[in-house]
């Protein structure tokens, strides 16, 4: 029987894509440079009214799915994983179970994620979602698990911890959620979750059940928590060792995720390739991010990096 991870291993490559309000003021707040990209809202404690009025500005008029498809192709990606919720809690498609997503409040109006499935489908791409688990600054439920620190939940609009459940939340807003990305885009290559933090072993056990009942060939990695994922990740690291269980490095080309304009410090297109090739040849695949602008685009450099890649793939008969 042929494993479901088989086409992600041939794979090896893909774009990983984080997309959101935060790209309109892309690293900017109340006319200064300020700290966050895609924590924004965290950094700046903008009450959850002040942030969800991005959606307002929210108009991409630049945005193709086809380009974006089409310069992952061309660069050798045979995957795209997109960010269909991050920490914000704003869902970035249409999601009957929260009114706090781009159809209903942004005045463009559009689902993105089903104009993606639909470029995905015509180039042969594997679409792929990206869902912030543990985290969620929009939902009342959602309890730090850091309170030393400082935390990383929604403290300022909802301050009182001890009312927080966080199974609250999870029935309420991550299982329909995720029913949601299921049920309306087509087959989904795999559900990458990120920053599982205080979800219950319980609740990773439904999710996953629910994933295996709604799509069973639909991959899942380890950020789904308590030891449960067909893979593990690598965040910003480039493996040295080679290991023969199924992993994926994911890094940025320049210093952060979402779009910031004030981020100039690109890697290299001799960089990218290199961790490339290292990480592909110990075994790994290997998922280079892109931050769209909040007009749709992506920034120039990313597409120049994009298009040095791919002549290399193909030079090398990869694509
Ligand atoms: C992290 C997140 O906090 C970052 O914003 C980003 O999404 C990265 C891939 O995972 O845990």
């Amino acid at each position: 029987e042929a494993s479901k991870l088989q086409w992600w291993q041939d794979a090896r490559f893909g774009l990983f894509l984080h997309w959101g309000l935060y790209s309109v003021p892309a690293g900017d707040w109340n006319g200064h440079r300020a700290k966050g990209n895609e924590y924004l809202m965290l950094y700046q404690k903008i009450p959850l009214k002040v942030y969800g009025k991005i959606a307002e500005r929210f108009d991409p008029v630049k945005f193709n799915a086809d380009e974006w498809v089409k310069m992952a192709k061309n660069a050798g990606m045979k995957y795209i994983v997109i960010t269909t919720k991050h920490h914000d809690g704003f869902a970035m498609f249409n999601s009957p179970s929260s009114n706090y997503n781009v159809v209903k409040m942004s005045p463009w109006g559009k689902d993105p994620m089903k104009l993606l499935a639909a470029a995905c489908k015509k180039y042969g791409i594997k679409l792929c979602f990206y869902y912030s688990l543990g985290r969620d600054w929009q939902d009342p439920d959602v309890p730090t698990d850091w309170p030393t620190k400082g935390g990383r939940s929604n403290t300022w609009d909802y301050p009182n911890e001890d009312k927080k459940d966080i199974t609250k939340y999870f029935e309420r807003k991550v299982m329909p959620q995720v029913r949601e990305l299921l049920t309306q885009y087509g087959p989904i290559g795999i559900l990458w979750f990120d920053t599982p933090e205080l979800i219950k072993p319980e609740e990773s056990k439904e999710l996953l059940a629910m994933i295996h009942k709604l799509q069973p060939n639909c991959i899942v990695n380890s950020r789904i928590g308590n030891g449960l994922g067909d893979y593990k990740v690598l965040e910003q690291k480039i493996a040295t060792t080679i290991d023969l269980n199924p992993w994926e490095s994911c890094v940025t080309m320049n210093g952060g995720w979402g779009y910031n304009k004030h981020d100039t410090a690109w890697k290299s297109p001799e960089l990218l390739i290199r961790q490339l090739i290292e990480t592909v040849s110990s075994g790994g695949n290997y998922l280079l991010n892109v931050g769209p602008m909040g007009n749709g685009a992506f920034p120039q450099p990313a597409i120049q990096r994009l298009a040095a890649i791919g002549k290399w793939m193909h030079v090398n008969g990869q694509a």
